[in-house]
């Protein structure tokens, strides 16, 4: 018996019960409709039954803007609770079975004794996130004007060591990748010389990829403004290929959705990097304004969809194995609700996307018949495949209806009883 509250599978068993003839209804019309189309709905389930989307730890506390954080109820006050609220997330789910760690938020006092939590709950770790956007509480040097691309080697030098420790941190834990984003920039014209800055970055880097395993993947995170609001190091998907160019093989792009300006072509982007073998990964979230964090597929479920399209007609690429996770804040929502939600979304615009029929739409493609190919992705988008997510998740023990099961279950009730709210919890995005 586990000390902490847990949803049970008998739960979700017990609960499914309930909808279990509407889902078997809805299922059947559904594979009638598909069968139309020669698409084979159990082959489609066991593909959304093998998608994989990791949690970021700091996705399970609430998030907050600079103006303000309303913390909620129950939230977990480390990691070992984090990784708790993760794990219910993929009982529900089943297609998150990997947290993502971001240091020194989550550092361990014992890697094994974390590495061993993770089992018990059937957890992986995803990448290593490391932070040279705030200063830690000791810094021999602070990361005020920048990190791997400071002027000063000290500041740099402390960058490039934390970013080892985090490789080293995710070795012992079974981590396969580090993630870099750094919030290096300047606020002012002038400020910076935008040419040095690079060159130091990617300097630094050196040194970080050459502390990179073989059997690891560096991941260069894009953000186009923010903290530095006048300019940034490491802008555009343009700068961080290059730089993934210039360090080699291990190192990939990440592409963080709400990291571009606003009405970017994404899915462009998206099919560029493959083209040129280097799309890493992602970060799933929406925008509508600039790095809204807001919930996956939340504003823009067709930009989901669209950036699905390509990902599906890229496979069978050699080497082609993007990885996957949300990032997003949730700032207004119980955050287990949220990324359950975002989660679902993303299998949805997977799904839609592999329901796609390829070779009419290469036929209308080659035959210029710019209507007939727009009708064929949306005769996909428009397909309502809740059921075949809901089918994915009942066959891999999952919850036929994950919110409703979530509620049911009383989970947030009994953590706000198990986990009396402790002085500043540094949940959340920054
Ligand atoms: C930066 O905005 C970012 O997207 C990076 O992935 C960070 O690691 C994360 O958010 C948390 O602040
Ligand atoms: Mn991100």
């Amino acid at each position: 018996m586990p000390e902490n509250f847990e949803i049970e599978s008998d739960f979700i068993a017990e609960q499914n019960a309930s909808s279990a003839a509407t889902q078997a209804e809805d299922f059947d019309h559904l594979a009638r409709k598909l069968a139309r189309r020669d698409i084979d709905i159990d082959a489609i389930v066991e593909k959304a039954r093998g998608l994989r989307v990791a949690i970021p730890s700091w996705g399970v506390g609430t998030g907050g803007t600079r103006f303000a954080r309303f913390p909620g109820p129950g939230e977990p006050r480390g990691i070992y609770e984090k990784l708790e609220d993760c794990s219910t997330i993929n009982k529900l789910v089943r297609t998150t079975p990997c947290v993502s760690l971001h240091i020194p938020w989550d550092k361990p006092d014992d890697n094994n004794e974390l590495a061993a939590a993770a089992a018990r709950h059937g957890m992986t770790f995803d990448a290593m996130n490391s932070n040279t956007f705030q200063d830690q509480n000791g810094a021999n040097v602070s990361y005020k004007f920048g990190s791997l691309s400071h002027v000063d080697r000290c500041v740099r030098q402390q960058a490039i060591e934390h970013n080892i420790e985090c490789i080293e941190i995710g070795q012992a834990i079974g981590s396969k990748a580090l993630t870099v984003w750094v919030g290096d920039g300047s606020n002012f014209a002038g400020q910076a010389n935008f040419r040095r800055s690079l060159e130091r970055y990617l300097e630094s880097m050196r040194e970080i990829y050459s502390a990179v395993p073989d059997d690891w993947r560096l991941f260069i995170e894009h953000k186009m403004y923010e903290p530095a609001f006048y300019s940034t190091v490491i802008s555009d998907w343009g700068v961080s290929y290059y730089c993934a160019r210039e360090l080699g093989k291990k190192a990939e792009c990440l592409v963080d959705l709400g990291h571009h300006a606003p009405n970017v072509n994404i899915e462009q982007i998206v099919s560029r990097l493959i083209q040129f073998g280097k799309l890493g990964g992602f970060h799933f979230n929406d925008s509508k304004y600039g790095d809204d964090d807001l919930d996956a597929g939340s504003v823009k479920p067709f930009q989901l969809f669209l950036i699905f399209n390509e990902l599906v007609d890229a496979d069978g690429i050699e080497g082609f194995d993007p990885s996957y996770m949300l990032d997003q804040s949730n700032n207004v929502t119980d955050p287990i609700e949220s990324l359950v939600t975002s989660a679902v979304e993303v299998s949805r615009a997977y799904v839609q996307a592999l329901i796609v029929d390829r070779p009419k739409l290469e036929e209308a493609q080659n035959a210029c018949d710019a209507i007939a190919a727009l009708a064929i992705l949306k005769e996909a988008f428009t397909t309502d495949v809740s059921p075949i997510l809901a089918a994915a998740r009942e066959r891999s023990g999952g919850a036929i209806d994950p919110i409703a099961v979530y509620r049911a279950s009383g989970y947030r009730k009994i953590k706000d009883k198990e986990r009396p709210a402790t002085k500043g919890i540094s949940a959340g995005i920054v």
